[in-house]
């Protein structure tokens, strides 16, 4: 059998198959040319690992390097396919139409989305690598699961080739209201490329509605809302097919960070942490992949008022922010990154002290165990995200928040406001009202601070990653079922 990556692939295929960008794995190859691979076990995988493991299942994906193109291979009991993309498909699809063009625009043009017909033609064409790849990975009549933006067109693009197949589509990103999807030029085909999922999935109903409104609105296709137990969903009709909508929230792994948080080694790990930071009255907390989203510009600024105005007192208080490299050769990242870290230089040349910064700023990736000590550590987080599908960040300071005292300051524009009702909410676009926030966050008694905590420990602890990959499937299930 040739796999779409035109590689040799053995077995009859996989009962169940997630499809993403990325492979779970990043092919490495060092500087004396030899290759391995390492793991980079993102939440996706955590919540999917057993599904797959007891489904035979199988993952198609990018391996993170351009021009490489392994044999299928097994990793963890999961089978590997590798989509072959070269440096100019990193160029066009990836940093092009899906970091250039789609992701801006999804984030409510936070900064103008560029139409480009190359980027376009190239996006369609890996698209349909990717759908190739896994109509060649799938058994007859398995269930796959399609993954976020960079692949909008592959639900379609796969029922042409596999109609035996039932596909399910999660957007891991917000959906735009109608108005600014109308901009694209290629509007049709990308609704078009989603609707030939069985389930569309997206975080929040309010990005399910705007899907269904402008499925109807471009193509006439109708819709109907259904009633659920768990909420609202709505079925759209494509030709004699019904595609389902609804809202998934994603979650972490809860229990798992919660343990990590609880160990003595976080514990220990957290408190020479703050011991190292100078041991300030008020340890703040921000991480980000460096994102023109997530509002890392709208803290700092907001820190940088309340020590001019004399409302937080620099001595007291320290912010660690971890920005995790991404995106690095688009060019709007790099605009970000040296506004950033222009205002961290201005932050610390005003209110620093010789060997005690105000902001200690971290440009590079820090290991899982590392971070949820800075969780454990951190009296308040800063999540200030200009829009965010979700942000898995907030839940897990949550979880990691183990004593129950600390505060979560979140941005409304994050999908997990819509769950995290008692954080210190905020507008980011307001920035007396971030400011305010903080201040609350800060000032307000323990006491209230805790029962803020425990409310939101509830939450984040009683709906986790494996509740929503099952809720995903049942839907999905029921689905294909009708
Ligand atoms: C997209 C959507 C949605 C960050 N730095 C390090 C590190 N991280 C981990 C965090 C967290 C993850 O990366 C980031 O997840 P977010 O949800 O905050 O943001 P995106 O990357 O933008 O994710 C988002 C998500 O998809 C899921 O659907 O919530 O809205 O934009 O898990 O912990 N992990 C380690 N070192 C770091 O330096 N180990």
């Amino acid at each position: 059998m040739t796999s779409g990556t035109g590689q040799t692939s053995t077995g009859a295929g996989a009962d169940f198959v997630v499809v993403a960008n990325r492979l779970p794995v990043d092919l490495v190859i060092d500087r004396d040319g030899t290759e391995h691979w390492k793991a980079s076990p993102g939440g996706l995988v955590t919540a999917l690992e057993s599904i797959l493991k007891a489904n035979d299942g199988a993952w198609v994906g990018w391996p993170g390097v351009p021009d490489a193109s392994p044999e299928p291979f097994d990793a963890d009991g999961i089978r590997l396919h590798s989509v072959t993309l070269s440096a100019q498909d990193v160029e066009l699809y990836y940093e092009g139409f899906s970091n250039g063009t789609l992701w801006p625009l999804f984030h409510d043009v936070v900064v103008p989305p560029e139409y480009h017909r190359e980027w376009w033609n190239a996006y369609r064409e890996v698209n349909t690598r990717f759908a190739e790849a896994t109509a060649e990975a799938a058994a007859e009549g398995a269930t796959v699961w399609v993954q976020d933006y960079q692949l909008l067109l592959v639900p379609a693009l796969l029922r042409e080739l596999r109609p035996d197949l039932t596909i399910g589509f999660f957007l891991h990103i917000p959906f735009p209201p109608v108005e600014l999807f109308m901009q694209l030029p290629w509007r049709t085909e990308l609704v078009e490329g989603m609707l030939g999922a069985d389930l569309v999935g997206f975080h929040l109903s309010g990005g399910a509605d705007n899907f269904r409104i402008l499925a109807s609105r471009l193509r006439g296709h109708p819709s109907v809302r259904l009633r659920s137990a768990r909420g609202r969903a709505s079925e759209i009709r494509v030709g004699d097919r019904m595609v389902r909508v609804g809202a998934f929230p994603i979650s972490i792994d809860s229990a798992s960070v919660d343990a990590t948080a609880r160990s003595r080694e976080t514990r220990a790990r957290a408190t020479r942490l703050r011991e190292e930071l100078g041991s300030p009255r008020v340890l703040m907390l921000g991480v980000d992949r460096l994102d023109y989203t997530k509002g890392i510009d709208v803290r700092l600024r907001a820190l940088e008022e309340l020590f001019e105005e004399g409302r937080l007192e620099p001595s007291d208080v320290t912010l660690l922010q971890l920005a995790t490299p991404s995106r690095e050769r688009v060019e709007q990242y790099q605009i970000m990154r040296s506004r950033i870290e222009e205002s961290v230089g201005r932050i610390n040349g005003s209110f620093g002290e010789i060997g005690h910064p105000v902001v200690t700023y971290i440009h590079r990736p820090v290991p899982k165990s590392e971070l949820t000590a800075f969780y454990a550590a951190a009296d308040v987080m800063l999540v200030t995200p200009v829009r965010d599908g979700m942000n898995l960040v907030a839940k897990e300071y949550v979880a990691s928040c183990t004593d129950g005292d600390g505060a979560l300051v979140l941005s409304e524009f994050a999908g997990a406001a819509a769950e995290l009702r008692q954080a210190y909410l905020c507008n980011p676009h307001d920035l007396d009202g971030v400011k305010d926030a903080i201040m609350t966050a800060v000032n307000d008694s323990a006491e209230e601070r805790r029962r803020r905590m425990r409310t939101l420990r509830r939450q984040v602890l009683g709906n986790d990653v494996h509740a929503w990959a099952r809720r995903f499937f049942q839907t999905l299930d029921a689905t294909s079922g009708d």
